[in-house]
């Protein structure tokens, strides 16, 4: 991005997205309400027209950029790869597969950028967002992996959804490079390096896919080992470096709440409005807030 100030880097992993990426790209570009964002695709080598795709529009958009890697190397791994190559305040994590909406990404930058969380988490399961469905067995895995995540991580413990692919950070909490991520789930490192009482939950919707395949489904009985993996090299990633230095304000009001299936989590006030229309004729942050309200004076774009 040539030096230019940007605040929101938003890192997409892709394998087999075709289709997918291009609506992805078109309906962040009409629901963002800044410009000075950008956006990097991570691909391990797809095989269908995905990377064609992104080429077409970094062509067209030079906030638009493509990692590419030769083999399958995981979802977390990929994730961290694109956030090395960013430069945004705030970076958002978010599936190419259009099972997160990018009208709700807003919402979730919106408290990091603010300076309100270190780290803010889309949650399937709050007031507001669409239930999920799953097969039995699907949801038999997804239950026994939230069961294993809460009982491993005292950080991921009292989140209402600690699978979530769907969250954004303060960009100074993690080292750019050095890291080993391992796994299927990148959100424990920031997670792992956020300060106590600085993590904003948030409900967001969860859609079906309704182009490609799921990758996860291929982990089948590995997704613990996935998992675990995660979980252990963010927990060894922590005790390896020293705590950021960079500047982290208060703490945010509210924090986390106890962990629920239902109703926000943390009070409370109403989430700040994003302005203007976005794509479908909802608003960006059409599910209610769960953190504490904007202050003005904290205009993060001026802070290092
Ligand atoms: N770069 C990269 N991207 C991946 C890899 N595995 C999955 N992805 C991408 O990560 C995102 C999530 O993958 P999905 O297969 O949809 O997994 P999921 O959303 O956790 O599971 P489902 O609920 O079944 O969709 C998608 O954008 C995939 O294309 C990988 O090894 N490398
Ligand atoms: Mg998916």
């Amino acid at each position: 991005m040539n030096g230019r100030s940007i605040s929101v880097s938003i890192v997409v992993a892709v394998v087999n997205e075709q289709g997918n990426v291009s609506e992805l790209y078109r309906r962040l570009r009409a629901s963002l309400p800044i410009s000075d964002w950008e956006l990097c695709f991570v691909d391990d080598g797809s095989t269908d027209r995905t990377v064609a795709e992104i080429r077409d529009i970094a062509r067209d958009d030079q906030r638009v950029s493509l990692v590419q890697r030769s083999t399958r190397s995981g979802t977390a791994s990929a994730q961290y790869a694109g956030f090395g190559q960013c430069q945004g305040l705030v970076t958002l994590i978010m599936d190419g597969d259009l099972q997160h909406r990018p009208e709700e990404a807003w919402a979730l930058v919106e408290p990091c950028l603010g300076g309100r969380a270190t780290v803010s988490v889309g949650s399937r399961y709050l007031d507001g967002t669409t239930p999920v469905q799953r097969t039995f067995g699907r949801a038999l895995i997804s239950r026994g992996a939230e069961l294993a995540v809460r009982l491993l991580s005292r950080k991921a413990r009292h989140l209402s959804d600690p699978l979530s692919g769907f969250f954004a950070y303060r960009s100074s909490v993690l080292p750019r490079s050095g890291l080993e991520v391992r796994g299927a789930k990148f959100l424990y490192f920031p997670l792992q390096f956020a300060p106590d009482g600085r993590v904003a939950q948030l409900p967001m919707h969860f859609d079906e896919r309704t182009r490609g395949q799921s990758k996860i489904l291929a982990l089948r009985g590995r997704i613990f080992t996935a998992l675990f993996s995660s979980l252990s090299s963010a927990r060894r990633a922590h005790g390896n470096f020293a705590r950021p230095t960079a500047f982290e304000p208060g703490p945010v009001p509210g924090g986390f709440g106890p962990p629920r299936r239902s109703g926000p989590v943390a009070p409370v006030a109403p989430r700040a409005r994003v302005p203007g229309p976005v794509a479908g004729g909802r608003t960006a942050n059409s599910p209610t807030g769960s953190v504490g309200s904007h202050t003005p004076s904290a205009d993060p774009r001026s802070r290092p």
